[in-house]
């Protein structure tokens, strides 16, 4: 487990720069319905590992999955009880806001709103902060986390999710750019008041839409 977050590393004071000059914005902002790579994007066939450069080993053994917060039953479960909950297995598109997509990535895990009737969020919760074993954070509306499609996964096309790619279990959210779809989770904080992330602290937008092109805070 990684104590210190990587955040004076070249890769995040690059994209810290690409936030403050606005790099890869072309200005279009509408979704045609024809249109399945969105504004900006370009497709790749591989599958590019992005992070802070820290890989944090965690075995499934180990690994636990801790929710709290604004909820009625915090939830903490080891792997075999995380595992032994409803599966769900979805086809979705990745976009990271470097501009790659990858289409078609078949993904298996949980379904983030199996996750809220388990925990129950409150009356009052209207946010979710991901926290994950590198230091990493993000945030989303719990509209978006509760996506149809959204899901923790622990395997893509059929195999356990690698390390590099966030195993034994990450959040996939994909109709937001990837970095809100946290790799190596740890825990999942439900709050009343939105609490921005590592990105989004630093010059990225608060909720990254890709089709209305949102990379960037606009302040
Ligand atoms: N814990 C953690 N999750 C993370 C990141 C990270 O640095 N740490 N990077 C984000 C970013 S910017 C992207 S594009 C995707 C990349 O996931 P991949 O390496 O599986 O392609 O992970 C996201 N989730
Ligand atoms: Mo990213």
């Amino acid at each position: 487990m990684a104590d210190e977050t990587p955040s004076d590393s070249k890769l995040t004071r690059t994209k810290e720069k690409w936030a403050r000059e606005g790099r890869f914005l072309t200005g279009k902002i509408t979704r045609p319905e024809d249109q399945r790579l969105p504004p900006g994007q370009h497709l790749t066939k591989d599958w590019p590992v992005l992070d802070l450069g820290v890989v944090p080993p965690v075995s499934r053994e180990r690994w636990r999955l801790d929710v709290y917060g604004a909820i009625e039953t915090p939830v903490f479960w080891t792997f075999a009880e995380f595992a032994a909950q409803k599966q769900a297995r979805f086809t979705s598109d990745i976009h990271c806001v470097t501009t790659w997509s990858r289409y078609d990535n078949d993904w298996e895990g949980l379904a983030t709103r199996e996750l809220l009737a388990a925990c129950q969020p409150r009356e009052d919760a209207r946010f979710v902060t991901l926290h994950s074993h590198d230091g990493y954070t993000t945030n989303l509306a719990l509209e978006d986390f509760a996506a149809e499609d959204a899901l923790l996964a622990h395997s893509w096309s059929g195999q356990p999710l690698t390390e590099e790619h966030g195993g034994p279990v990450r959040l996939v959210v994909p109709h937001l750019y990837f970095w809100k779809s946290a790799k190596w989770l740890q825990s999942i904080e439900f709050l009343t008041e939105d609490a921005p992330g590592f990105w989004e602290v630093r010059g990225y937008h608060n909720r990254g839409d890709p089709w209305a092109e949102q990379r960037y805070s606009d302040d």
